[in-house]
């Protein structure tokens, strides 16, 4: 949990040492916020003004544990203050403020001006895994944000209601949708167990 923050700062350092004009993006939970390493990489990121962009998912829980249990100061992203890292709370179940506040955040590193922090306040409707039974909250507030907040019934209104595509329409991507995930399971299911060369791809640590 969280070891991926200081990575994305390592990466950031790659491009900046390299000379791209890349950004990492890093995510992170509101569990994950409250380790150390966060603090060191958001320390040395600013030091170096690393292109890395810090994405705190904000669902007010961790594992086992509401937020208002184990944390003191909740504004998650104003912690970047205390590193002169710049940053802003998003609404994370509305994809137009997400996709805007994403493009402020490359525009702010690709300036050069260092990280940025992005805290996303969103929801999630299940526990972390199969170990979390989610027991720290009521069925009734799953079901009251699923009613008013779900972030694909939003993107559904704003489509149809902007004359932008029909529910059949919809309905078809959703069908083309659910058959490209089952024949993934599928496939991955009958596929042979990768080799042991394959230990390594695509690991950076
Ligand atoms: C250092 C460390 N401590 C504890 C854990 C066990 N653990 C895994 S996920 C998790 C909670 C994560 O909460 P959050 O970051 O809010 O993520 P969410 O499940 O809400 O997306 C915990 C305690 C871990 N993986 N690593
Ligand atoms: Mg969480």
């Amino acid at each position: 949990m969280a070891a991926q923050v200081p990575l994305g700062a390592g990466l950031a350092m790659s491009d900046w040492y390299k000379g791209t004009d890349n950004v990492t993006f890093t995510y992170f939970g509101d569990g994950a916020a409250n380790q150390g390493q966060v603090y060191e990489a958001y320390n040395m990121a600013e030091l170096w003004k690393l292109p890395v962009i810090f994405v705190i998912e904000n669902n007010g829980y961790a594992m086992g544990t509401s937020i208002k249990r184990s944390t003191k100061s909740v504004t998650f992203f104003g912690r970047g203050a205390a590193y002169g890292i710049e940053g802003e709370q998003v609404d994370g179940m509305d994809v137009l403020a997400v996709k805007a506040a994403g493009e402020k955040a490359v525009a702010h590193c690709r300036a050069g001006k260092g990280p940025y922090i992005l805290e996303m306040m969103t929801y999630r409707y299940r526990g972390h895994s199969m170990s979390d039974p989610a027991k720290y909250r009521t069925r009734e507030e799953v079901e009251k944000i699923k009613q008013e907040k779900d972030c694909i019934e939003h993107v559904r209104d704003l489509l149809t209601q902007g004359g932008l595509a029909s529910e059949d329409e919809l309905k078809a991507i959703d069908k083309e949708i659910k058959e490209i995930v089952n024949a993934s399971a599928e496939f991955a299911k009958e596929s042979p167990e990768p080799a042991l060369s394959e230990l390594w791809t695509d690991i950076y640590a």
